[in-house]
């Protein structure tokens, strides 16, 4: 077998976003555009020559071909060993676990997560580093760099290697283990969580429940921990084999995407129970009947109820939440008496602050839950969390939620998403509130008094590294905010992100409609930002 250098010219636009590089499929298509990325990492993180890799994807179109493509290029630049999940198929959390457990120096995850896959959509590629996560800026702009300049790749000449049978062969010199996807992953929750609790759950035969896969990498997690580990009836987990397409849809867990999941937990005879994750299993959504659990609500029901779990029963150390996230989750950690803290959009933010010990717990309002288990978000692992709260305190999702706004206060929250926008004019709405920031603090707008305006920067605690222009933060007397931020992971256009959160202390008024309690919120931020004007869209495209 010949190891090939082959010569290349760099691609405009590859840096990565929020979570990767995101590009349509027929991007990544293009002669030696993939080839390029990889070999960018391969480049700029050495401890690979030697070391071991893994690598994994959602199962969407071009995931097959990727890999084989990723595991000539591992070969030629002088990988040892490489781990790759049956059938390319590795969840996000899952690759996390595998790099953590067999302490390999990274990690390479393709997906385009939520984004709808297909030969005419979305393809991701993102790389993570011996910790387990997402890489941070430091080493993403590391590798962005080597894309501008790359002019050649090393690639081996060999067939293909077959990823359907467990076991080892060899590429030349390195050697590639196919492994089981679900195991390692499956063996970390049972640590974490109390199954035999669960297991009594289903099998009182009072508790109903689906898991919504939506056709993507979660089917086979789901259908092994939860029909054949804790004896959930067959048919719990719906959509459950993973599509190159996910069948069509976008494998979104929110109330847009997953309605068929949201229509059986609504009317007389809801279910008990209903989770989704999302194309790549690092989201997750949690009902209950009739009931929908914020994401944001989540992470704070989660914190203050760990210790009930056997992986957290110690207490939790500290909480971490994305910027736009409610701060429902800062009240609990004010009550437990641990630090509390408010990073950037993307999981790379978290991952110094779990490396160090300072935080246990950590969240996005973008159905993104997780702790120290892994350095990814982890859909499964927020569903498992909650079975086991249900097990234990005997009570609802509804009553669990409810009695903790009645402690808490709730923490109101929506967001508005403004989809494939002119990329100028979005760019110009957000410049033109930045100019306007130093002047808002005082002004009053109906009952709303802004008390701080700011283009959100942040400090990492560990490293000292500055993080600026993360999102635009207007914040009222009494605790409510709007959020402005455009997205870092979508392939066309842009899309605005508009995130609001009301804060109600008085428990007679925590069941209103979240749209209605918000109404005068949302009509301010419509009308700082323009936003009918500039983007000619009178209402936002989703609404989560
Ligand atoms: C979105 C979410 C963000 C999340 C990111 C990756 O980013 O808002 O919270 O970390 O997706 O999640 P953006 O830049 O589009 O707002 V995933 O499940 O797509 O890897
Ligand atoms: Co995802």
């Amino acid at each position: 077998m010949e190891s090939n250098v082959i010569a290349t010219t760099p691609f405009e636009g590859q840096r990565p976003g929020t979570s990767g590089l995101r590009k349509k499929v027929r991007t990544f298509q293009q002669p030696h555009y993939l080839e390029n990325f990889v070999q960018a990492i391969f480049d700029t993180q050495t401890e690979l020559a030697g070391g071991t890799l893994v690598v994994g994807g959602d199962g969407r179109y071009y995931n097959r071909e990727a890999i084989q493509v990723i595991l000539r290029m591992a070969a030629a630049n002088g990988v040892a060993r490489v781990l790759v999940g049956r059938g390319g198929i590795l969840s996000t959390p899952a690759v996390s676990c595998v790099i953590r457990k067999y302490k390999t120096q990274g990690g390479i995850v393709l997906s385009a997560s939520h984004n709808p896959g297909g030969p005419e959509e979305d393809f991701g590629i993102k790389f993570n580093v011996a910790a387990g996560g997402p890489a941070p800026e430091s080493v993403t702009e590391a590798i962005f760099a080597r894309t501008q300049s790359i002019d050649r790749y090393r690639v081996l000449d060999c067939p293909n290697t077959n990823l359907d049978m467990l076991g080892t062969v060899a590429i030349g010199a390195m050697q590639v283990e196919v492994i089981d996807p679900v195991a390692d992953y499956a063996a970390l929750m049972e640590d974490l969580f109390d199954f035999n609790a669960i297991r009594a759950l289903f099998d009182s035969g009072l508790f109903s429940m689906r898991f919504d896969a939506m056709h993507a990498v979660t089917g086979p997690y789901a259908t092994e921990i939860l029909e054949n580990r804790l004896g959930a009836l067959p048919g719990t987990v719906m959509n459950g084999i993973p599509l190159e397409d996910f069948g069509g849809g976008h494998p979104d867990p929110n109330l847009a995407h997953a309605h068929d999941l949201v229509a059986l937990c609504e009317g007389p005879h809801a279910l008990d129970f209903g989770a989704a994750s999302d194309g790549d299993g690092d989201r997750n959504m949690i009902l209950g009947k009739n009931f929908f659990v914020t994401p944001s609500d989540s992470l704070a029901v989660l914190a203050a109820n760990a210790h009930l779990t056997p992986g957290y029963h110690s207490g939790i150390r500290g909480i971490a939440r994305s910027m736009p996230t409610s701060q429902a989750a800062d009240r609990v950690a004010e009550a437990l008496g641990v630090e509390c803290f408010e990073t950037p959009t993307g999981w790379k933010f978290f991952g110094n602050l779990l490396d160090a010990g300072r935080i246990t717990l950590c969240g996005e309002e973008s159905f993104g839950t997780g702790s120290d288990h892994v350095r990814e978000k982890d859909g499964l692992w927020a569903v498992l969390f909650w079975l086991n709260l249900l097990a234990v305190r005997q009570q609802s999702v509804a009553e669990i939620v409810s009695e903790h706004w009645r402690q808490y206060g709730r923490n109101y929250y929506t967001r508005h998403d403004y989809e494939a926008v002119d990329a100028k004019a979005a760019g110009a709405l957000v410049d033109h509130l930045r100019i306007m920031l130093p002047a808002l603090p005082g002004q009053r707008f109906g009952n709303y008094t802004v008390a701080y305006a700011d283009d959100f920067a942040y400090t990492d605690p560990i490293d000292g590294s500055v993080s600026a222009n993360q999102g635009i933060r207007i914040g009222f007397e009494g605790g409510s905010r709007i959020v402005l931020r455009l997205s870092g992971t979508g392939t066309e256009g842009a899309t605005l992100r508009v995130y609001l959160e009301f804060y109600e202390p008085d428990p007679s008024r925590h069941h209103q409609d979240t749209q209605e309690a918000m109404a005068p919120l949302i009509l301010i931020a419509r009308e700082l930002a323009q936003i009918e004007a500039r983007t000619g869209r009178a209402e936002p495209t989703v609404i989560t």
